[in-house]
């Protein structure tokens, strides 16, 4: 089937998760949507909310633009727009925005009869980005915990954050997560170079099918996943790199005020070294 006959064939109305027949149409190339329309309004919004606090802030140099949150002497409470209130909107609409996008995915997947497996994934950057700037502030008890928006500025916060607790890469959890980034990028790596020998050879060579790409894999290491197999596995490490981010960050203050190398002397204080 031709792409603009299968376009055609698809491009009907139902499946949507609210509202029925609002905004469920195409402009363009682009379903619009219910979500679709929230999306736009939280990153519009947001967007101009960012240029108000870089408007009133002392630089437009885009590498030193900061909007930073309340002080910590706001706890949880709201602060005056000038004074981290633009913070706490813009961190709303991003919020708004990213679940919108996701909500968004849901109804197109299910336009298509396609599985949740998109929003899935994608729930996982969401949850990453509400446990910095949501989850970890709210158990500190000040908004003031967050990372600012500023290019420069939330670079000086990951560093300094990581500094407080002596060497983050004594953090258990960073340990795993910064694991599964890199598996990840090794899984990425093998597949995208294997189905590209397989579907990309030489000028002249026929195209070679799963049949080259499994044994290849049987000749090297004695195991071949499978093309289903490889596609579950990066879904799993991506998943579980943002997974462990969120994780490391939350025990972090919350769970654990030490510095982190601190925190493997329950391994050092094993009774099966004591003599
Ligand atoms: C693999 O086995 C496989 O199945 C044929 C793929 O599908 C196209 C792959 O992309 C990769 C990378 C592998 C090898 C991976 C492991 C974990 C053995």
């Amino acid at each position: 089937m031709a792409m603009l006959s299968f376009e055609r064939k698809y491009r009907v109305r139902g499946g949507t998760l609210i509202g029925g027949d609002l905004f469920d149409f195409w402009v363009g190339p682009f379903f619009v949507g219910f979500f679709g329309v929230t999306t736009a309004f939280f990153a519009i919004l947001g967007t101009a909310l960012i240029v108000w606090g870089a408007a009133i802030g002392p630089t437009w140099n885009v590498w030193r633009i900061n909007i930073a949150p309340p002080d910590l002497s706001y706890g949880l409470a709201f602060a005056p727009l000038a004074r981290g209130g633009l913070w706490q909107l813009i961190t709303i609409c991003a919020i708004g925005a990213f679940c919108s996008w996701a909500l968004r995915q849901a109804e197109i997947a299910r336009k298509l009869g396609m599985g949740m497996h998109i929003p899935f994934a994608y729930a996982f950057a969401i949850l990453a980005y509400i446990s910095l700037e949501v989850v970890r502030p709210v158990l500190m008890g000040a908004w003031g915990f967050g990372f600012p928006y500023g290019i420069m500025s939330h670079l000086d916060w990951v560093s300094n954050t990581g500094y407080q607790y002596l060497h983050f890469h004594y953090n258990p959890a960073h340990m795993l997560a910064v694991s599964f980034f890199f598996t990840n990028v090794m899984a990425l790596a093998l597949h995208g170079s294997l189905v590209l020998s397989a579907a990309n050879p030489a000028r002249g060579e026929a195209v070679k099918s799963a049949e080259q790409e499994n044994a290849y894999f049987r000749d090297t290491i004695g195991y071949s996943i499978g093309t289903l197999g490889i596609h579950r596995l990066g879904l799993f490490l991506a998943v579980s790199a943002a997974f462990w981010s969120a994780v490391c960050i939350v025990i972090s203050g919350p769970f654990w005020s030490r510095g982190w190398p601190e925190w493997w002397g329950w391994w050092l204080n094993l009774p099966i070294w004591a003599h």
